[in-house]
């Protein structure tokens, strides 16, 4: 648990580099997520993703700063705008990629010259495996469990990084160039066997891709059945590839411990699909959904809407797929339909900046940023949408409350929404805004 009492996953950010630059440098390992401990050091370091990391990370850096202290801050967002985040008073070094050893280059170059405001970047073509270094946390891995999926003792995992899509709302084009890099099959399974050993009883696989190599998939399938490996596994996979799948696949995901998969289905709109260069069709959402039903594999599915040029008719064929697809298989889960919101290294960024959108121009800007706020598309009724089909996943909404009061009205509202959506009547709505409430409370 954090600070706030949220569920947050180990830091493997860090924790995957860090292990080599404790050989040569003394390391104190702070996640702030967890602890208000500021780090003191001649060297703080920062990893950060877009939004309310980096403003975390600024304070941070700003009291590293005031105590004399020599600044880094590496990770997704300052990868992706490298020259805006150098530019902040508070930042003396960007690092750029995956690679350990571009950081340990910046921290040689601090003991040679001393000058600041340099990017170093990482300039592997396949970034090297460095096993997370978890001692040197000041918590016990126990303390990352995930409640994920029903399993209480989840814990996050990487695999591989990378993706070969195209998405244009991803970042991989961008960050990881369309390539993908996977780690060997004794690598995760040794991998695994130490995340049992902190007590976890699944695992929530981080890639961006994780079945790009199918057949490092089917190895590691028959490793853990032939290991007798007792283990969940969650993680994200592309619609078309379920749709290729063979059922005897499917089956071994099955018995490995495969028990729900995340897939991002976007749109129920062909053109916004093509738009978004998703490179995937309906129909193949369609088949994906029959052999996941076949194989008792649960589905979480996810939506989007208000991308640039969407009509109000193609959102609405998005809530008639999300229907549809619940209907086919009520297994399915469905998350609720999000608003687009255009992140920094990405086709889509470029887009809306043309159509007009503003972005933030500095660092402290993107501490700002936030996909609650900052959408492409300020749509009213967008908004109440994304609140009120939570209620579309009846299963998932009832599961929050032991109410047996609360579960009766969830259970009423919930087909109060699917008669909504089945006839798009989106009027008068006055209960988004406790759902809002409660959801943000
Ligand atoms: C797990 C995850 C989460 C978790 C939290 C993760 C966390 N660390 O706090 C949760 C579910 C909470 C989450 C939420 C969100 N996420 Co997220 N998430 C991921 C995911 C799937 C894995 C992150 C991870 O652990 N990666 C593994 C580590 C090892 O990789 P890494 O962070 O890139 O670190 C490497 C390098 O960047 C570098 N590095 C990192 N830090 C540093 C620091 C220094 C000093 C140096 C030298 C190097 C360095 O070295 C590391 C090792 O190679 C990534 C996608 C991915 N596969 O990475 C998306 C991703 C990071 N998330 C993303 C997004 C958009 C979001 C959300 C906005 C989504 C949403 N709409 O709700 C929210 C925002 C949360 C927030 N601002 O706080 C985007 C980030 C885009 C961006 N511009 O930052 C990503 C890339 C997904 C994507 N395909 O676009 N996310
Ligand atoms: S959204 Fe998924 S499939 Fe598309 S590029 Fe990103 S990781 Fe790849």
């Amino acid at each position: 648990m954090d600070k706030r009492g949220v569920s947050i996953g180990l830091p493997l950010s860090l924790l995957h580099i860090m292990g080599p630059i404790a050989e040569k440098y003394d390391v104190e390992f702070i996640d702030r997520r967890m602890s208000d401990d500021v780090p003191l050091g001649d060297v703080v370091c920062v990893s950060a993703m877009t939004g309310n990391q980096v403003k975390d990370g600024l304070e941070v850096l700003k009291q590293a700063k005031a105590d004399d202290n020599l600044t880094v801050i590496g990770g997704v967002h300052a990868s992706l705008l490298p020259d805006q985040t150098l530019k902040h008073e508070d930042v003396d070094f960007v690092v750029v990629g995956d690679s350990y050893k571009a950081l340990l280059e910046c921290l040689n170059h601090i003991e040679s010259t001393g000058s600041i405001k340099k990017i170093f970047r990482s300039c592997e073509q396949t970034p090297e495996y460095i096993p997370p270094a978890y001692s040197l946390m000041n918590n016990h891995p126990s303390d990352y469990f995930l409640n994920l999926y029903g399993s209480r003792n989840t814990l996050s995992l990487l695999c591989g990084r990378g993706c070969p899509h195209r998405c244009k709302y991803c970042y991989n084009s961008f960050y990881n160039k369309r390539k993908w890099t996977g780690y060997s099959v004794d690598t995760i399974i040794k991998r695994i066997k130490e995340l049992i050993s902190f007590g976890a009883q699944s695992v929530d696989l981080v890639d961006d891709n994780f079945f790009t190599d199918r057949k490092r998939v089917e190895e590691l399938c028959n490793r853990i059945i032939s290991e007798k490996i007792e283990i969940k596994i969650f993680t994200n996979c592309r619609a078309d590839y379920i749709g290729k799948f063979s059922m005897d696949f499917l089956k071994l995901m099955k018995q490995a411990g495969f028990n729900e998969l995340f897939v991002g289905v976007e749109s129920g709109n062909q053109r916004v699909l093509d738009l978004m260069s998703k490179d995937l069709k309906i129909d193949q959402i369609l088949e994906a959904n029959r052999k996941l039903k076949e194989v008792g594999i649960r589905p979480v599915y996810s939506f989007m809407c208000g991308f640039p040029s969407e009509t109000w008719e193609e959102v609405c064929d998005t809530i008639d797929l999300m229907l549809r697809l619940k209907k086919e298989n009520p297994n399915a889960s469905l998350t609720s339909l999000k608003i687009f919101t255009p992140f920094p290294g990405t086709e889509f960024y470029d887009v809306c900046a043309k159509e007009g959108m503003k972005f933030p121009e500095s660092l402290d800007g993107w501490g700002d940023f936030d996909y609650n706020t900052s959408k492409f598309k300020n749509d009213p009724l967008l908004e109440k949408l994304s609140y009120v089909t939570y209620f579309l996943d009846q299963e998932s909404m009832v599961n929050f409350t032991k109410n047996p009061l609360l579960k009766l009205a969830i259970k009423v509202y919930s087909k109060y929404v699917w008669f909504r959506c089945r006839v798009k009547w989106f009027g008068f709505m006055p209960e988004w805004r406790i759902i809002k409430w409660v959801k943000n409370r």
